[in-house]
């Protein structure tokens, strides 16, 4: 099952408490304070781990805490601190509050964030000595750890989104183009759970491109696996809508899927599509086939995933087009960092 949004309660560690105690050994009168410190207590971390593409981790995991310190022991020993916990997320997970405030957008691979840091372990009795007062029975007690309540929501980050009905071949595809093996299977809903693969379409390029659930009409408002998909189209740099070149009215299509990823979010009509005409291979070899948008000016392959025809060359269109929008979202990136400074 994808799990794209739980919540959570961490908890980071207490500190462990001061020692009072006094050193005692033969021959030695009048040993003096020896109690040790208390261990700080562990954090609580969130690591972007790569590997990781859902949050099904947190499934039955629902609480996490960081360690307690040990408290301080005699012979001035400190506490040992105890372990941080670690909590891994895949690239894309967003962190909110409680309220649903936005805390941190975990995007970078090996990105660490301290939530809460672990509690303070208390000072031990040895601390306390002045010239005055040379058998204190002062210690601290640790202080508390931290808790909270965070929601965390994934939205994938794939570079290429393929958008399209059920059984229009996005799964297909996605295993022809990389070493993904999504389910493929002649009925409709069969992929319930976004599937990533990486392509590699040059000697030393490659992007990710995420095959989603079927879309059908009334998506946006729940129909089907609906609107849940959707937000994993957000964030994707480009479109490919599936289309099966075979569809009675591929034109419509088109219209169809666009309006619901209109109506799910206004913004994604600026985001840049393609085209992929699937299926080309269930065309008569001599039928003449007219391309249904002639008229517009987005980029569209004819492919068949089960011959290869036009793959390569719609690897290529695509390729480019991420290198270009990967290119200029670092120059952005580089302006925004120029006026900071
Ligand atoms: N002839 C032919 N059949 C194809 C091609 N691509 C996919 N198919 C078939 O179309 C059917 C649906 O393919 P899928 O890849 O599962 O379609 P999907 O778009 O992922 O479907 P959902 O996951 O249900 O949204 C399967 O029976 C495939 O074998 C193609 O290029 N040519
Ligand atoms: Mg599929």
């Amino acid at each position: 099952m994808f799990i794209d949004e739980v919540v959570i309660t961490v908890e980071s560690g207490a500190g462990g408490s001061g020692c009072c105690s006094f050193r005692r050994e033969k021959y030695v009168p009048k040993g003096g304070p020896d109690g040790g410190d208390g261990g700080d207590g562990g954090n609580v971390i969130f690591r972007v781990d790569g590997q990781l593409s859902t949050l099904r981790d947190f499934r039955y995991r629902h609480h996490i805490k960081g360690q307690r310190g040990d408290h301080g022991q005699g012979k001035n020993c400190t506490g040992k601190r105890g372990e941080h916990a670690i909590i891994r997320v895949p690239p894309g997970t967003i962190l909110r509050d409680e309220e649903g405030e936005l805390i941190l957008d975990m995007i970078e691979d090996g990105q660490e964030f301290v939530l809460l840091k672990g509690g303070r372990g208390g000072r031990g009795n040895a601390r306390f000595a002045t010239p005055r007062v040379q058998t204190p029975r002062r210690f601290d007690y640790g202080s508390k750890g931290g808790q909270k309540i965070v929601k965390l929501e994934l939205k994938l980050l794939a570079d290429v989104g393929l958008v399209g009905f059920p059984n229009a071949g996005k799964s297909t595809l996605l295993s022809r183009l990389s070493s993904a093996h999504p389910k493929i299977a002649d009925y409709p809903f069969t992929t319930l759970e976004p599937n990533l693969g990486i392509v590699q379409w040059a000697e030393y390029e490659n992007f990710v491109l995420a095959d989603l659930p079927g879309l059908i009409e009334g998506a946006h408002e729940g129909k089907g696996l609906g609107a849940r998909f959707l937000r994993h189209i957000e964030r994707t740099r480009i479109l490919l809508f599936a289309i099966d070149c075979t569809s009675e009215d591929p034109r419509a299509d088109l219209e169809a899927l666009r309006h619901e990823l209109q109506e799910f979010d206004p913004g994604m009509r600026h985001k840049p599509v393609g085209i992929a005409l699937t299926k080309a291979d269930l065309l008569g070899q001599d039928q003449e086939f007219e391309d249904p948008f002639s008229d517009l000016k987005v980029p569209r392959f004819l492919v068949s995933a089960v011959s290869g025809k036009g793959l390569p060359e719609m690897l290529q269109g695509i390729g480019q087009a991420v290198k270009k929008f990967r290119a200029s979202e670092a120059e952005a990136e580089v302006e925004a960092e120029d006026l900071k400074a």
